[in-house]
């Protein structure tokens, strides 16, 4: 097989790219080693920065998040046993983020793929990439025992933390920073209303609380819990009791409790890798950077880079000029070492670091000053829904 750009990886950054490219007329295919329900069963994300939004309706896979999406002018903060609201639209100049779950994005954008005439190939085993730093790079993998190539001008290595194409580039030239955490994220999801309208961020002694939504009637609720934790020691009634126990009295009060969909630990990471590009191989979304969900931003981070990457190839397929793609890690890292900050400010704000009763001291004086201040509720907006 022979086309522009092989796409590793079938999640938002993959997709993403593909549409766009598609859209423009620009070759490619997507090679991902899942299945579609097993990727449409991840549980992740759920707030989209205006860059994505608006990214999708430039997609054309916008229809169903206008409809069921949930914009949101703000978020509140609880914390020393009160409440402030961020009002981040006022704040930041009329700008807005919107809920809608990961699992849906992800579903529109294979629905509108599979209605182009554009190719996953899913299932792939045993990928591979070859020849990335010369103008005849190739990928191979298995399907089905057989052994296929696939002849490209790219590969966008969109493939997630765990994926292969971040390793292809060589160790002398790859720097890669990281800051692993002592505690992950004990996440629920249930068909319970939500406790607020709008994601709540709660500090306690014992550790981070976080009340989202995906609708008015699907919930989405978080609790830190140390990094040994098994999910099978938490019973659904366990997650509701230690969340009552977490949230301020009139919070717990309007908790709806009921079955779990899904209930999994997500460890806590930051981590970026330097550069994102390496001759015809370009890194996007979590195969090159990753940040802890404290801040919403690995979704919208995954979608600036496909944004940017599709400009680089738009110039250099219809324009024929290479420069974009060039700066293309440049561009990305500055905005991405931005999103890093905020995720890992926000972490170290609302979690409990450790037994040291000075640390929370100075988090809840933190956290009172940025409240207080007009500037301080401005740098948390202007971050939360994204800098230009
Ligand atoms: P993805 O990991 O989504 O997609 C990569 C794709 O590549 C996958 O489909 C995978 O199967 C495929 N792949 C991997 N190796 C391959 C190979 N060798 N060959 C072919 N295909 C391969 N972000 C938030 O903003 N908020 C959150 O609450 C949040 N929660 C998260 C919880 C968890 C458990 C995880 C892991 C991430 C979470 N994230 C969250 C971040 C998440 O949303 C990512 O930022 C987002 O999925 C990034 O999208 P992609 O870069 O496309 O990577
Ligand atoms: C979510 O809705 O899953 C969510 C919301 C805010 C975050 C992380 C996750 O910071």
């Amino acid at each position: 097989m022979k086309t522009k750009v092989a796409i590793i990886g079938s999640g938002p950054a993959g997709l993403l790219l593909g549409q766009l490219l598609s859209n423009a007329g620009i070759d490619n295919v997507i090679i991902e080693a899942q299945d579609k329900d097993y990727i449409l069963g991840r549980i992740r994300a759920g707030v989209l920065e205006q860059v994505t939004t608006d990214l999708l309706r430039e997609a054309g896979a916008a229809e169903r998040m206008e409809k069921e999406g949930l914009v949101h002018e703000g978020f509140n903060l609880y914390f020393n046993n009160r409440c402030e609201r961020i009002d981040f639209c006022k704040l930041t100049g009329g700008k807005t983020v919107t809920v809608y779950g990961q699992t849906e994005l992800t579903k529109d954008l294979m629905d509108v793929r599979e209605a182009g005439s554009y190719q996953t190939i899913y299932q792939a085993k045993d990928v591979e990439l070859h020849n990335v730093n010369s103008a005849t790079p190739y990928v191979t993998y298995v399907k089905d025992g057989v052994t296929h190539r696939v002849e490209c001008d790219f590969i966008a290595g969109c493939d997630g933390f765990h994926g292969v194409s971040r390793p292809t580039i060589p160790d002398d030239i790859r720097k890669e920073y990281e800051n692993a955490y002592p505690f992950g994220w004990l996440g629920i999801l249930a068909d319970v209303p939500p406790v607020d309208e709008e994601v709540v961020y709660g500090h306690h002694e014992d550790g981070f609380v976080l009340c989202s939504m995906r609708s008015k009637t699907r919930s989405r609720y978080y609790v830190q819990v140390p990094l040994e934790e098994k999910v099978e020691d938490w019973s659904e009634e366990r997650f509701w009791n230690e969340l009552k126990r977490r949230l301020p009295d009139e919070l717990a009060a309007k908790v709806v409790t009921g079955p779990a969909l899904e209930m999994s630990i997500a460890p806590l990471r930051s981590f970026v890798c330097e550069p994102m590009q390496y001759g015809s191989l370009f890194l996007a979304g979590d195969s090159a950077h990753i940040v802890p969900p404290t801040g919403a931003k690995g979704l919208n981070l995954a979608a600036g880079d496909a944004k940017r990457l599709f400009e680089g190839f738009e110039q250099f397929y219809l324009h024929d000029n290479r420069e974009s793609l060039n700066a293309y890690s440049k561009e990305c890292l500055d905005r991405v070492w931005k999103a890093e900050r905020f995720s890992w400010w926000m972490t170290t704000l609302f979690h409990k670091l450790n037994d040291n009763p000075f640390s929370r001291k100075i988090q809840q004086a933190e956290l009172e000053y940025l409240t207080g201040s007009e500037a301080g509720k401005t740098t948390i907006a202007e971050n939360f829904v994204g800098l230009d």
